[in-house]
């Protein structure tokens, strides 16, 4: 029997619901959201978590490139993007973004992420031949996780084809994975004020529901933290669950704090740690059948991503080196971390630390666990079918 020291009474029928492993509602969502009973929900989603990894927090050591920022889209929360004649434009070179690779899987990292601006001179063959470039580079073991929806629908229109064909023709030449990001909120209005040239909800989540189709594993964000209402935040997460109940790939949901210094929304005053737990344990709360949720240290820092594991949270990212994305825009997180220092921080907070692959493949497990995940223990619910194949 589980019980809750709840502040808020209107928290009562919803954790009836997480006890018994019930959906909870768009309903309970905004009520989730509109309550100052932080450990409260925090309590609920630390149940949901643990009924899914046990004693477990995972990490990973890995490394982003951003191979450049030139990008046509300009969206108003970015802080990263540039035209291609504007002061702090870059762009790598293929061999410097296979030796950042290298570089990375020599330091024994088992991700390389990839995420970019959208190029306007780039052709589709220079996205395909960095793929197969650094799928070769890199040892068998290293996941090649890139380019956001945006990117794929980016590539399919320079190339004339569809974004199916691009994501086979990707797959084969070496893509394992693609990020989460590009989602932002998937309200029209929101779209319109700040993203407008972005990829639509229905581009984005179509994208995703074809690379499961494909066997491509993916991520899923939110960006929070703006003009965004809690209304619009609990639509995203449902239609995250909807596309989930669809086609079953997604492995990790991941709010993204949003960082205003540098951008259009620069009046904005970014995120606090309140909204950055609550929103992480609802996000634990709402998605029932996503397996994990990820705290990225990078955008919440380090103290909050740390609590967060007691939060609903149970993955907080990875070493990372070299971020560009949210420190443009004001991060004051590290732009790395070691491997040792994201172990502390999970053992420090009573978990078992787990180092991952980025399909959630065990690389090693840093102590002894008393309650194993659920996918060990052959306790999987249903709903997170086509998830476990990943194990
Ligand atoms: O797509 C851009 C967001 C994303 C800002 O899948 C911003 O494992 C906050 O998606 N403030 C890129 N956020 C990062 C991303 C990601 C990160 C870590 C792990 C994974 C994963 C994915 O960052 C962008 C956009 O949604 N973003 N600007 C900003 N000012």
């Amino acid at each position: 029997m589980h019980s809750f020291y709840l502040n808020d009474p209107r928290l009562d029928p919803i954790a009836e619901k997480v006890v018994a492993g019930e959906r909870l509602s768009r309903e309970d969502g905004i009520a989730l959201f509109e309550s100052r009973d932080l450990t409260g929900i925090g309590q609920m989603a630390d149940l949901a978590r643990r009924r899914i990894s046990g004693d477990r927090v995972y990490f990973m050591v890995n490394r982003h490139i951003n191979p450049t920022n030139i990008c046509r889209n300009r969206c108003k929360f970015c802080a990263f993007a540039r035209d291609a004649d504007e002061e702090g434009a870059y762009e790598m070179t293929l061999d410097a973004i296979v030796e950042a690779a290298r570089e990375g899987a020599d330091d024994g990292a088992y991700e390389i992420h990839i995420v970019s601006g959208l190029h306007p001179e780039w052709s589709y063959e220079f996205y395909v031949d960095m793929v197969r470039a650094v799928r070769e580079a890199v040892p068998r073991h290293v996941i090649v996780q890139a380019f956001t929806a945006v990117e794929i629908e980016h590539m399919a229109k320079i190339a004339e084809k569809t974004t199916l064909e691009v994501l086979q023709e990707l797959k084969d030449a070496g893509l394992d994975a693609l990020p989460g990001g590009g989602a932002e909120i998937f309200s029209e209005r929101t779209r319109a004020a700040a993203w407008e040239k972005k990829t639509t909800s229905g581009v984005w989540l179509r994208i995703h529901g074809e690379a499961h189709s494909l066997g491509i594993k993916t991520n899923c964000t939110m960006l929070y933290g703006h003009i965004e209402t809690f209304e619009e935040r609990v639509d995203h997460l449902i239609q995250l669950r909807e596309q989930q109940d669809t086609t079953g790939g997604f492995l990790a949901f991941i709010p993204l704090a949003f960082h205003p210094v540098n951008t259009e929304l620069a009046d904005l005053p970014g995120t606090t740690g309140f909204d950055d737990l609550k929103t992480l344990a609802i996000g634990r709360l709402m998605l029932d059948n996503i397996p994990h949720v990820k705290a990225f240290w990078i955008m919440v820092g380090l103290k909050v991503a740390q609590l967060s594991t007691v939060f609903g949270v149970d993955d907080i990212d990875g070493t990372v080196v070299e971020e560009k994305i949210t420190h443009m825009a004001g991060a004051t997180t590290p732009e790395a971390l070691a491997k040792d220092d994201l172990i502390g921080m999970i053992r420090e907070s009573g978990s078992v630390p787990v180092e991952r692959d980025t399909l959630y493949r065990v690389v090693e497990v840093f102590g002894s666990e008393e309650s194993p995940p659920a996918w060990d223990a052959g306790e999987v619910p249903s709903r997170f079918a086509g998830a476990e194949g990943t194990r």
